[in-house]
């Protein structure tokens, strides 16, 4: 029998939802709570970047007033970017989801109780499953929600509701890292640490923004004391390019002709390690051979770069004693992403660089907690890393979770473009959405608002009730948000950070982990999320998942562990010695292979699917803008603060010689027009961005509807950053 939510809820104890409001007066709404955290000020970790920084919160009555970057967390030593000092501000915003919103038959969205809201989640996607079986609903989730709610999510649909489709905004992100180091090093795994920033005296970052997107790991780069040297491999002249004491400003795509022919100068030049690549690696000498195709002259050819910059590039890796590879989105966000990260793979792994201090081929990450999705988020990976395809996986967490084995789906089903693609011809009718914010950061975005709009039912879970995609949903729960529930997240450098509750959500909005297990009682599987009350226990059920896999955590003995110690890297087996606050994997240089070797993989590359051509002669980037915004900026743009610190309006990077040929003035209008659709946004005339290119960042909704929906075959990653535009003036009378 259902019970109503307002009863489940009084009935769960613990300090999560000791002050939970449910309707107006029936719990005090509006009074101030007793009491949120004992201390007068506590640590949690920051809430966007994947960085993890420790924040320090201070209350007063238990309910923050203030914070400042936390002097004493080993990740950040006392610094913090402004997305983070601000990260309380936003919270207090006028279109914060505060109640259930359900499209009424004029087309409003009207507040409706949890109870009503709950059962009308129920029987719609029962009755469209009902009808058309369980492919014709999924679900899309997030890298920003604590892992423990993540686990709950991923057991309540997979195992509980049986949906065989769901992803997370983590294929935008991570994908193609997470399948390049899963094929290479036989698990996903990123063996470094933030000291290595410090510790390396060659870094090469490739297609990495550090100093717009991930401002405090390059602070930890300029305490770096070795005299170090910064290489830059990205098409524009970026802030960090600014600093490198090398900048190769390739063609956008031609990274694989760039690190192919890297490979073959070194080999050339005798500047491998052989006794490490026979005692650990696989493969060689057929990528030995296959890279001999590309002399210098063909990385010049295809690159655009000039032959004594990268001379001077092999000149540095040969000379030094540890490089370190770094990359980001300009490597994962392309139609090639996953052989171009293993070709850095390759190349860390052919000059020994891995496993020792400063070295390693490192994937840095997005999202605070998209780590916590590639293992816990039984999206792409069944839980704790293992393989939804392989029968010992499934038994192990169906023993783990006691649950009968049957439950457990034999594939991750579709991918978030296949979902999308099944959206548009019908086959899917009902879909989630839990934190992303899709309209706005998928591609093509007036196709991806008319797909949705074909769906039964759209609900979407969000902490505001404004964003594009909740605009579009037929039934909206209101979310807390970062700082307003409890659980860990998994940063940059596999460590867990606490975080906590130093805020009420507004209204009747509940933290996610409530909403998945109300769900589970008013759909019926409420037994399998039932033991799992309070995040600290999903914890203790992460550890057991954790058991025996790369990313064991069972030396973690609990919540207090991790604030004491200031957080802790996977992973950490039961019976370790206490952990070094800083720790890289692979010094052993036994990989994640069943023979404990790596592999170089590696693939002819292929041309841009959609070149210049007359009619759209520019290559568009897309990418981060600035420090203080963030994606969506669903969070960002609520903060008075950072609104000073960021353009107001979408603009267009274009160089001199481009705005010239067209007539185009300073901070003038123009048209943007690429095959999907045109926009109107400002002119910033620029030589950062080269001849032929131009960027926009992705912060402001007009930027997806021009880019091109294409993949990598391997990990479904959209290749955000390459497609052909126009750009044009508009006429006079069109100028404000
Ligand atoms: N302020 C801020 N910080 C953030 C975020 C945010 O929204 N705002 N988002 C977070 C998230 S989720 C992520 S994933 C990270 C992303 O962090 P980054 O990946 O550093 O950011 P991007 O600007 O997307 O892309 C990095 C660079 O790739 C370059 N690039 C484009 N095409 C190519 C190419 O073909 N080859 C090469 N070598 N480079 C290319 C672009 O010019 C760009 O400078 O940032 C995180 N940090
Ligand atoms: N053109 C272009 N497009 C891109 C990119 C690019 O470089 N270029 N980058 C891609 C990348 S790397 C990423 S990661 C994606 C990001 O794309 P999105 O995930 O769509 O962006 P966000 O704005 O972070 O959306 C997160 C949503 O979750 C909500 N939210 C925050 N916290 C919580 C919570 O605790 N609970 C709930 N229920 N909701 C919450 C926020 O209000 C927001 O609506 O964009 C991708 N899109
Ligand atoms: S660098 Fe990232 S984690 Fe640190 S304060 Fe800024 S947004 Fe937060
Ligand atoms: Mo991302």
């Amino acid at each position: 029998m259902i019970r109503k939510a307002t009863e489940l809820l009084r009935q769960w104890d613990g300090p999560l939802t000791r002050d939970l409001v449910l309707s107006p007066g029936e719990f005090g709404l509006g009074q101030v709570p007793e009491k949120l955290v004992p201390d007068q000020t506590t640590r949690t970790v920051c809430g966007y970047c994947s960085t993890g920084c420790g924040l320090q919160v201070h209350l007063r009555d238990g309910v923050a007033i203030n914070l400042s970057p936390a002097a004493d967390y080993p990740v950040n030593l006392g610094m913090a970017c402004p997305k983070g000092w601000e990260a309380l501000s936003v919270l207090h915003s006028p279109d914060r989801a505060s109640e259930p919103l359900w499209r009424n038959e004029a087309g409003e969205l009207k507040p409706v109780s949890w109870d009503d809201a709950l059962k009308t989640f129920c029987s719609r996607f029962q009755n469209i499953i009902r009808e058309h079986g369980l492919d014709s609903v999924a679900f899309l989730s997030t890298g920003q929600i604590p892992t423990e709610e993540m686990v709950l999510l991923g057991m309540l649909t997979r195992f509980g509701m049986g949906w065989r489709h769901g992803d997370s905004n983590t294929r935008q992100c991570m994908a193609t890292a997470a399948v390049a180091y899963k094929q290479s090093l036989g698990f996903d795994a990123p063996p470094y640490s933030y000291a290595d920033f410090e510790e390396s005296d060659l870094l090469i970052f490739v297609g990495a923004n550090p100093c717009v997107g991930h401002p405090i790991l390059w602070e930890r780069v300029l305490r770096n004391q070795r005299e170090a040297k910064i290489v830059v491999i990205d098409p524009r002249h970026t802030e960090t390019a600014q600093a490198a004491d090398l900048h190769l400003p390739l063609q956008p795509k031609s990274d694989l002709d760039l690190l192919y022919g890297l490979a073959n100068l070194l080999i050339e030049r005798g500047a491998v390690k052989q006794e490490y690549i026979d005692e650990h690696t696989n493969g060689f000498a057929d990528f030995a051979e296959f890279v001999s195709a590309w002399p210098l002259a063909r990385i010049v050819a295809a690159t655009g770069l000039k032959a004594a910059e990268v001379e001077q590039l092999v000149e540095w890796i040969a000379t030094s004693e540890r490089v370190s590879f770094w990359w980001t989105m300009g490597v994962n966000q392309s139609y090639q992403g996953v052989r171009t990260a293993q070709s850095l793979i390759n190349l860390a792994l052919m000059t020994g660089n891995f496993g020792r201090p400063g070295t390693g081929a490192n994937s840095i990450t997005g999202q605070c907690n998209a780590m916590g999705s590639r293992l816990f988020s039984n999206t792409s990976a069944l839980l704790g890393g293992r393989d939804f395809t392989k029968p010992e996986h499934r038994q192990q967490v169906a023993q783990i979770l006691g649950i009968d084995e049957t439950r457990i789906p034999h594939s991750s089903g579709y991918t978030y473009d296949q979902i999308l693609e099944a959206v548009r011809r019908g086959e899917i009718r009902g879909l989630w959405i839990i934190a992303t914010n899709t309209v706005h950061s998928w591609m093509q975005r007036d196709e991806t608002r008319e797909t949705l709009a074909k769906l039964d039912f759209l609900v979407v879970q969000d902490m505001y009730h404004t964003t594009e995609t909740a605009q579009e949903a037929d039934l909206l729960l209101p979310a807390a948000g970062w700082g307003e529930k409890e659980g860990t997240f998994i940063n940059s450098e596999r460590r867990f950070g606490l975080l906590k509750k130093v805020a009420r959500a507004p209204g009747v909005a509940l933290a996610d982990s409530h909403i998945f297990r109300l769900i589970s009682h008013y759909w019926g599987c409420e037994a399998l999320l039932a033991p799992y009350d309070h995040p600290a226990k999903v914890f203790q059920l992460m550890k057991r998942l954790s058991q025996g896999m790369p990313c064991d955590i069972t030396g973690i003995e609990d919540y207090a562990m991790l604030e004491q110690a200031g957080g802790i890297q996977w992973p950490l087996p039961a019976g370790s010695e206490p952990p070094a606050v800083e720790r890289r994997l692979f010094a052993d240089g036994k990989f994640f292979h069943a023979d404990g070797r790596a592999k170089f993989l590696f693939d002819a590359p292929l041309p841009m699917p959609e070149p210049a051509t007359d009619h759209y002669p520019l290559i568009l980037l897309t990418g981060r803008g600035t420090v203080s915004q963030w994606h969506t900026q669903t969070r960002t743009a609520k903060s008075a603060v950072l609104r000073k610190l960021y353009p107001a309006g979408a603009y267009l990077e274009i160089h001199p010689r481009d705005a010239r040929e067209r007539g185009i003035q300073p901070l003038e209008k123009v048209e943007v027009s690429s095959r999907r659709g045109r926009v109107t946004v400002k002119a910033m005339i620029t030589p950062t961005v080269g001849r032929g290119q131009v960027f926009m960042p992705m912060h402001y909704g007009e930027t997806n509807v021009l880019t091109l929906p294409h993949f990598d075959p391997h990990s479904r990653q959209p290749s955000y950053k390459d497609c052909a535009v126009q750009v044009r003036r508009l006429n006079q009378e069109n100028q404000p």
